[in-house]
Parts: C-alpha cells; sequence; structure tokens
C-alpha cells in the first residue's frame, strides 16, 4: 500500500479522501492556502503545508508549491479530489516525473480526453456510441460544413474541442447563421481555451444527463458500477443526482456498462473514470469523459457498496481491483442534494461564519462536509459546503429519508440552498422521475 498521500484539494472532498486513507492506515499530508487554515481535514491531517495566499491561482492551482509540499513532506502519491488540478494532464506528468504516484489515470489519457474531439474519435472507435455530428474538426471549407450541417439536419450543436461542462457552445437552427456560429464559437475558443478547434454535432433538444462510473486497474482488469442521472441542473452546475437512473433497465445497463468497460481496457485506463451519456429515446450518446473522481460519487457508493475512494488508493499503489464484474450488484437507491452557500433564490454566493450547525441523521443518512459551527466559509471557493446523501430500498423510500433529512438540517450564519431542495424534494415531476436537464431552469421560471 502506500504510505503517505499528499490530499492536493479542499473542502469536503479532501476530508472524504483523508477518510480513505485512515481506513486504510495511509498517512495524510494537506495543503492548504492561508485562508484554509480552520479546514477539519487540515487539523486532522498528519501533517500541514500552506502552500500559497487565498488565490486558487496562487495555492490550489500552483504546482511547483504542491510538488514541493510532496518532496519537503517525502509523500508517495498526491490525490487531486476534483476541480483545481485533477485534469490538468501537464500536472500528472510533472507529478510523475518528479517521482511521485499521480492518483489517476495516466497523463497521456488526461490530455486525451480533454481535448474533446480525441475523446470522442478514442470512443467511437472502441465502440461506444456518440452523437452523429462531424466526426472531428471542422474546417474553413464553408461549402463542406453547410453540406455537413445539412446532412446531420438541423438544429446542430457547434463545440469547442477545448471546451467541456458547458464552456464554448453555440446552437444553430437555421442554416443561414451556421457559418457565423462557427466563426463566433472558434474566435472564442481560441481565447478561453488557447485552442480554436471545433467539431458539430446533432442538437438534441430535450435529453438526460446519464454517466456511467468505471473502474480499472493497471492490470488490465476494468468494470461499470452502474449509471448516475444527474439531469437536475442549473447553468451546467448540478444541483441534485441519483443512482440509479429513473427507468433504465437492467439490460440497457448491462449492455452500455460493458462497452464503457471495454472501453476503458481498449484504451489502457487506469483508475475512477465516468462516461458521460446524454440520453434521448431510449439511446445513449457519448459526449465526454472525466478522468477524476466526480462530486456525486457517494450515490453510486451508496448503491454499489465500492468505497471509490478507497479503490482509486489501491488502483494507484499497483494493487489489481478487488472486484469482478459479477461481484457488482445495484441494491436500493441513493440520492444527493449539493448544498451551496448561496442565495436558494437569486444564486449568489453567501460566505460567512456558520453559527450553528446540526447534521442531519438516521437510516440511510450520509452527509459529507467539512463545516462545523463556528466555521466561516471563505469567499474564494466553489460554494459547495458539503453533500447529502440519502440511500433507500427504492427510490421512494430515498426521497422520503432526503426529505427527512432536509428538515432536520440546520446551517445558521450564512444562506444556503437547503430551501430550494426541499422545493425539489416537493416537486410531483421530480418525484416521478426521469425529468430532462431543462426542468430545473424551467421550473425555476429562468426559460
Ligand atoms: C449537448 C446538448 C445537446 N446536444 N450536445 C452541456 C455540457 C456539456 N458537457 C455538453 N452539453 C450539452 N451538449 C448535443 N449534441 C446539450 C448539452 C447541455 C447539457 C448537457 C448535460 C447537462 C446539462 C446540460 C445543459 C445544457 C446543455
Amino acid at each position: 500500500m502506500l504510505e503517505k498521500v499528499l490530499i492536493a484539494n479542499r473542502g469536503e472532498i479532501a476530508l472524504r479522501i483523508l477518510r480513505a486513507c485512515r481506513e486504510l492506515g495511509v498517512r495524510t499530508v494537506a495543503v492548504h492556502s492561508s485562508a484554509d487554515r480552520d479546514l477539519k481535514h487540515v487539523r486532522l491531517a498528519d501533517e500541514t503545508v500552506c502552500i500559497g495566499p487565498p488565490s486558487s491561482a496562487d495555492s490550489y492551482l500552483n504546482i511547483p508549491a504542491i510538488i514541493s509540499a510532496a518532496e519537503v513532506t517525502a509523500a508517495d502519491a498526491i490525490h487531486p479530489g476534483y476541480g483545481f488540478l485533477s485534469e490538468n494532464a501537464d500536472f500528472a506528468e510533472r507529478v510523475e516525473r518528479s517521482g511521485f504516484i499521480f492518483i489517476g489515470p495516466r497523463a497521456e489519457t488526461i490530455r486525451l480526453m480533454g481535448d474533446k474531439v480525441s475523446a470522442i474519435r478514442a470512443m467511437k472507435e472502441a465502440g461506444i456510441p456518440c452523437v452523429p455530428g462531424s466526426d472531428g474538426p471542422l474546417d474553413d471549407d464553408e461549402r463542406r460544413n453547410l453540406r455537413l450541417a445539412s446532412e446531420i439536419g438541423y438544429p446542430v450543436i457547434i463545440k469547442a474541442a477545448g471546451g467541456g461542462g458547458g464552456r464554448g457552445m453555440r446552437v444553430v437552427h437555421q442554416e443561414a447563421d451556421l457559418l457565423g456560429a462557427i466563426s463566433v464559437t472558434r474566435n472564442e475558443a481560441r481565447s478561453a481555451f488557447g485552442n480554436a478547434t471545433v467539431y458539430m454535432e446533432k442538437f438534441l433538444g430535450n435529453p438526460r444527463h446519464v454517466e456511467i462510473q468505471v473502474l480499472a486497474d493497471s492490470q488490465g482488469n476494468a468494470i461499470h458500477l452502474g449509471e448516475r442521472d444527474c439531469s437536475m441542473q442549473r447553468r451546467h452546475q448540478k444541483v441534485v443526482e441519483e443512482s440509479p437512473a429513473p427507468g433504465i433497465t437492467e439490460s440497457q445497463r448491462r449492455e452500455i456498462g460493458e462497452r464503457c468497460a471495454e472501453a476503458c481496457q481498449q484504451i489502457g485506463y487506469r483508475g475512477a473514470g465516468t462516461f458521460e451519456f446524454l440520453y434521448e429515446d431510449g439511446n445513449f450518446y457519448f459526449i465526454e469523459m472525466n478522468t477524476r473522481i466526480q462530486v456525486e460519487h457517494p450515490v453510486t457508493e451508496m448503491v454499489t457498496g465500492v468505497d471509490l475512494v478507497k479503490e482509486q488508493l489501491n488502483i494507484a499503489a499497483g494493487e489489481p481491483l478487488r472486484y469482478t464484474q459479477d461481484s457488482i450488484r445495484l441494491r436500493g437507491h441513493a440520492i444527493e442534494c449539493r448544498i451551496n452557500a448561496e442565495d436558494p433564490d437569486k444564486f449568489i454566493p453567501s460566505p460567512g461564519r456558520i453559527t450553528q450547525y446540526h447534521a442531519p441523521g438516521g437510516p440511510g443518512i450520509r452527509v459529507d462536509s467539512h463545516i462545523y459551527s463556528g466555521y466561516t466559509v471563505p469567499p474564494y471557493y466553489d460554494s459547495m459546503i458539503g453533500k447529502l446523501i440519502a440511500f433507500g430500498d427504492d427510490r421512494a423510500s430515498a426521497l422520503a429519508r432526503m426529505r427527512t433529512a432536509l428538515s432536520e438540517i440546520v446551517v445558521e450564519g450564512i444562506k444556503t440552498n437547503v430551501p430550494l431542495h426541499r422545493r425539489i424534494l416537493e416537486d410531483e415531476q421530480f418525484q416521478a422521475g426521469g425529468t430532462n436537464i431543462h426542468y430545473l431552469e424551467k421550473k425555476l421560471g429562468l426559460k
């Protein structure tokens, strides 16, 4: 096993990683900005290193400072968590060149998936169903682009190869708007991502966002752990996630899941990963792959019983997967609500001191959060302060437990989106299950 892991992140995920390390008897190094001295995982870590001032660019994104901290503390591996440097191929490369283990896929894999055009090409080759589209970058041949779009059929969407997660996209409804949209998206992509490559896909009007969790080891074994439905989102920020996805049958799950596991073997994937799909009219269409542990990983953990972060550590230590596909069984249903320090109506961040905190509890309730009474939420980072996860034998039971937990939770001193979650849990359409990616924004009257 690894002896010492440096946690290159903050907040709830840093605490989640620390807990997995503790359970495995792995020592921990917490690196933190000067604004984060009071974080819970910093108090609990075996060693701590302040790596810079509050600004992320100078601390959690400061590659030399993080590698120096690993050297000074003689860590043997670095866990990047999510966000920050987790999908930065140059970071992964520099970590490994400095003699440390990067807890994640090989740098080349991160690079392959970071470019959406190469990711789609690799996945299509590996047998993953993709959205009908340009199958590669668009060039400057206007007649060719017009022909391509009419073959695909309007509406189409122009996306930046360097984008992802909703950045750098433009929907085109008619031929007259195509060439303008391509050049505007290209220019935005050039300045935002330093990469002017764009591609075209059929625009799906009312899809759900359904993603498949995978694990792969260094020995060439790969498994899938079912799917999550993350359709309840606002401005590309997920708000509620669940597993399994309502309405997905066992045979659909096996079909798409096995394709993802096989694709992992074909590309030599290593670690935890997520295949993102749009799901419409019973079909899956691959859009992107995430090469990190995700915020919503707990819902998969609850229905599979697999500790994904512990598996990441095992895989990084060079150990083979401790599960075969046959040993993975989905049981029950799990729902996660992301709790943000923000105004529940206007969505503006609400940092400040938490004067009182009472966590919910009871059967089937899990709270992944670093907050405590007296903790001050700093204004410099993402506003997510924790996640509330409810598990039950079926979806109705998970919903009932979540409703109860949302009625118990107390966070005073700052505004949170708990009232929004109470509204969502009361919503009839959400209770029925299977709402699409536009539902929440429409419900909120933003669309
Ligand atoms: C799409 C799409 C419809 N058709 N691609 C947005 C985030 C990025 N991961 C991909 N996105 C989309 N790609 C095609 N061909 C609609 C979206 C989309 C979306 C996707 C997932 C979750 C929320 C979304 C919100 C708006 C648009």
